[in-house]
């Protein structure tokens, strides 16, 4: 009788989910209630999010969780930098836009023209990349002047949906520190970073941390979906924090690979790693949950299968990653993280042919040997990130743990043990479901403090693929030297 239930609301850059958690003598079980679509929303030039259809798939969601009984507590993640503007009245100024919206295009140069880079780092300790909330702000006051002095309130997607549910307006410390105007050595949003940038800090709310109880859901809220007596609890609203909460390790020597429409690829630490060769590397320090820091790095992921499918019409994912696995991987190689490759766009594939024409190798023309090529660029750079952060740190690292989707795919996991020599422990897929709920769960009392991990290995069966055939120092070599290549564009 006195086991609590908890809600998930996990949204990703492609798909959504509520999902009910309940723990039984420190073990988890899921169940996914809802599964919905998500993705960019092209208008007039610019990308969106479809932020009131999400909130229709939540609603419904929560009214199936209603159903099941009581229910404790409710959280929502999402992926990071994204924000709502609201006004004097609470009302929403503009859509919110997708971080591949264009409208970015230059912002972040502009910006580091004013404050420099390494000032920029020291204060945050974030990687820099075009669409962090700092530039997505300033490329939204250029595209609309005044908009930022008519607004109230900044608020990051998940405390948007908080805000919508319980009525309270926070911002929660994992999802803000991917904004690169937080200083997590202050524990406050970086003034000098925000006047640099000519950001009004009366904008930006508290921040709290992951596991912060809201309060209950709205009157409106429990009358709209049948809740009763639920309370709205900020797990790690970063789907990349709640992902590595739920990370099955043991022990020290171990980075994980948070593997979906990005590969985010890092390891924990006991407090942020802010030095020059960090900077050099483009290393980020995300906060994480309980006071760690998530050291990692972006790689662009398989949002660039995601979109070469988009562009042959939406096949069949399992039979794209069988036919890629039967072509030999000593083909093309591409940099991943090239910019080229970050907006959307059904020219996908040409961008990838362009970008192996130009540096001189076969040119990939079927579905299968296109994937090919984006599996193994992206295992390669996530090897190299993997040095990194050795360098960075001086640990070494021995076992990759593969979470997200993207663990799904043994082909890859192989090869990431392959280019790595990590021994690849893959699992668990629902990760950032389950870190949601496990914060929400620890804060509730479910289970005790600091437990999350030993919960995580307690419930999931996890995979294990040992590297077998290295790969040659030549295509190293190779690799490595086309992320430093200028390539004509
Ligand atoms: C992954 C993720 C990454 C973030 C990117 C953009 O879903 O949250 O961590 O860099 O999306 O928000």
């Amino acid at each position: 009788a006195d086991v609590k239930r908890h809600v998930a609301i996990d949204l990703g850059a492609s798909s959504g989910r509520v999902a009910l958690g309940t723990v039984r003598h420190g073990r988890l079980s899921v169940e996914v209630l809802h599964r919905f679509q998500n993705g960019g929303v092209p208008v007039q030039g610019g990308l969106y999010w479809d932020v009131l259809g999400l909130w229709r798939e939540i609603l419904h969601g929560l009214r199936l969780a209603a159903q099941h009984g009581h229910i404790d507590s409710v959280g929502v993640d999402s992926w990071a930098v994204d924000y709502a503007l609201l006004d004097e009245h609470d009302l929403l100024m503009d859509g919110v836009h997708h971080y591949r919206d264009p409208r970015t295009d230059g912002v972040m140069q502009h910006c580091l023209n004013v404050l420099p880079r390494s000032a920029v780092y020291e204060a945050t300790g974030i990687q820099f990349l075009p669409f962090n909330t700092a530039y997505q702000l300033v490329a939204h006051e250029r595209q609309a002047p005044g908009i930022l002095s008519r607004a109230c309130q900044v608020l990051m997607v998940p405390d948007l949906l908080h805000f919508w549910l319980s009525g309270r307006r926070v911002s929660e410390l994992t999802n803000a520190s991917t904004t690169q105007l937080y200083d997590p050595r202050q524990d406050t949003w970086s003034a000098p970073v925000l006047h640099a940038f000519g950001l009004p800090a009366a904008l930006f709310p508290d921040v709290v941390p992951a596991g912060t109880v809201l309060g209950p859901v709205t009157p409106a809220i429990a009358q709209e979906t049948g809740l009763a007596g639920t309370v709205v609890i900020a797990p790690a609203t970063h789907d990349t924090a709640s992902a590595v909460a739920a990370v099955p390790a043991r022990g020290s020597g171990w980075a994980y690979l948070s593997s979906g429409t990005w590969s985010l690829v890092g390891i924990e630490t006991l407090s942020p790693v802010v030095t020059p060769q960090a900077l050099r590397h483009n290393l980020t320090n995300e906060a994480g949950v309980n006071g760690t820091t998530r050291l990692l790095k972006n790689v662009m992921g398989l949002w660039i299968v995601q979109e070469c499918r988009r562009a042959w019409g939406n096949p069949d994912f399992a039979q794209l990653y069988a036919d890629a696995e039967k072509v030999p991987g000593t083909g093309p190689l591409i940099d991943p993280d090239d910019p080229r490759f970050l907006h959307a766009g059904l020219d996908m594939p040409e961008r990838i042919q362009a970008f192996c024409a130009q540096t001189g190798q076969a040119v990939p023309t079927t579905p299968a040997e296109l994937v090919r090529c984006v599996l193994d660029s992206l295992a390669l750079r996530s090897a190299e990130v993997i040095r990194q952060l050795e360098e960075v740190t001086g640990r070494a690292i021995t076992v990759l743990h593969v979470v997200g989707g993207g663990a799904q795919l043994r082909f890859l996991n192989q090869l990431l043990a392959d280019v790595t020599g990590c021994t690849v422990i893959a699992g668990p897929v629902e990760a950032t479901l389950i870190g949601n709920l496990l914060v929400q769960a620890e804060a509730s009392g479910s289970i005790p403090p600091g437990s999350l991990r030993d919960v995580v290995l307690a419930s999931e069966v996890l995979d294990t693929f040992e590297p077998r055939s290295a790969v040659s120092p030549q295509r190293l070599a190779f690799f490595a030297a086309l992320g430093s290549t200028p390539v004509p564009s």
